[in-house]
């Protein structure tokens, strides 16, 4: 796979409705596409940063002078790409800025597959030709809209619900999503609002048989994390903690973690999320996809890494009416009745790119060849 240019694409695309967690509100979402043409194809990529650096330290940014100054250099500086493992390798003397990383990974891994004529899902090792959906919901001011959120997609079929918490919105908000709705699937997403002075609430949410509370602790932090997680009997899902495989490995060692989090543009590509994917089968941790808001070519990937079989657990990779009045893809991403998402077996990320609505949310973009 020799690239003949690489177009990046400064996106801007509003959510149907703000969504709002404990280190902010987002209702623009404001991302990066890059395109890697061949002679034969193109390959498509999601760089999954945002335009401020409250989830992780990327931004559009930073991310956009990773790839012109740095990434896509090197790359047209190597060539031929016989395999997509090839690309994290060449990026591996840069340190961090993952998901600038994972987003030319992405686009080789769509170009690999659709050079072989196979599905993303296929060529990744991919067992599955349906995912478990599950769904992210912010927090809300009134606890009503939350209650009409939940409501409707349990109607959908979705298999699990994930609520954002945020100090003085959690045990009460819990308890009353279980007085409501009873024993439904369901977890909480803390985005690093707590510390260990708070482990008394956190121990209260203990009573509401959670299947998990993800990332209550600092975003860099493993240590505490296996503190609290002995004081607790719901098991800790890290997210912004785990950036690479070694994080994993230390994190599983310490007892800081029982399930993770996979976020394909957090840990640098999804050749390094195959890695901590085998790495976690062996050890006994499940795993399940995250997500970052992404549009439809993001999702795709998504939808393809969470075949491989140690993705156990249903993720946050919702159907595009989720989040987008209409996606960048055709078909859009659509949730069966049963909650589940049929996974494509087209060539490459298995849904097609509309170029009329690339353009229509690009803001910028640029050309790169050698
Ligand atoms: O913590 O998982 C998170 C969105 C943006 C940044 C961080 C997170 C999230 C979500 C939403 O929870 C997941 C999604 O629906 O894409
Ligand atoms: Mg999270």
């Amino acid at each position: 796979m020799k690239a003949e240019k690489v177009v990046l694409r400064k996106m801007s695309m509003t959510l149907k409705s703000p969504f709002q967690t404990s280190f902010g509100t987002q209702i623009v979402r404001d991302f990066i596409l890059v395109e890697v043409h061949t002679k034969d194809f193109v390959g498509y990529g999601e760089c999954v940063v945002s335009g401020e650096p409250l989830y992780s330290e990327e931004t559009v940014g930073t991310a956009w002078h990773m790839l012109e100054d740095f990434l896509l250099p090197m790359l047209f500086e190597k060539g031929e790409i016989t395999h997509p493992d090839e690309v994290g390798a060449l990026f591996a003397p840069i340190r961090r800025n993952n998901m600038a990383k994972s987003a030319l990974d992405a686009a080789y891994w769509d170009l690999y597959a659709k050079e072989q004529g196979i599905s993303l899902a296929k060529a990744l090792g991919g067992t599955k030709d349906k995912i478990d959906v599950g769904i992210s919901l912010g927090i809300e001011a009134d606890i009503n809209d939350l209650f009409r959120n939940v409501e409707k997609y349990l109607e959908l079929g979705y298999r699990r619900m994930k609520i954002k918490i945020a100090p003085g919105k959690d045990v009460q908000v819990i308890r009353a999503l279980r007085e409501r709705f009873g024993n439904i699937p369901m977890m909480a997403d803390a985005n690093s609002a707590y510390t260990l002075e708070d482990v008394d609430i956190l121990k209260q949410l203990d009573e509401f048989d959670l299947m998990m509370i993800e990332q209550p602790l600092a975003h860099d932090d493993i240590i505490d994390h296996a503190t609290l997680q002995k004081a607790l009997k719901t098991p800790i899902c890290l997210d912004e903690s785990i950036h690479s495989y070694d994080d994993a490995r230390k994190a599983i060692e310490l007892g800081s973690t029982r399930i993770i989090n996979m976020k394909v543009g957090r840990v640098g590509g999804l050749s390094e999320a195959k890695r901590i994917h085998d790495l976690c089968q062996e050890k006994g941790i499940p795993l399940w996809c995250g997500g970052m808001l992404e549009s439809g070519i993001g999702r795709a990937h998504n939808i393809a890494v969470t075949t491989l079989p140690n993705f156990t657990l249903p993720g946050d990779t919702a159907g595009s009416s989720r989040y987008w009045k209409e996606d960048i893809i055709s078909p859009e991403v659509e949730v069966d009745a049963d909650g589940t998402i049929a996974v494509p077996d087209l060539p490459g990320i298995g849904y097609t790119p509309v170029p009329e609505l690339i353009e229509k949310y690009t803001t910028a973009s640029k050309v790169v060849t050698r």
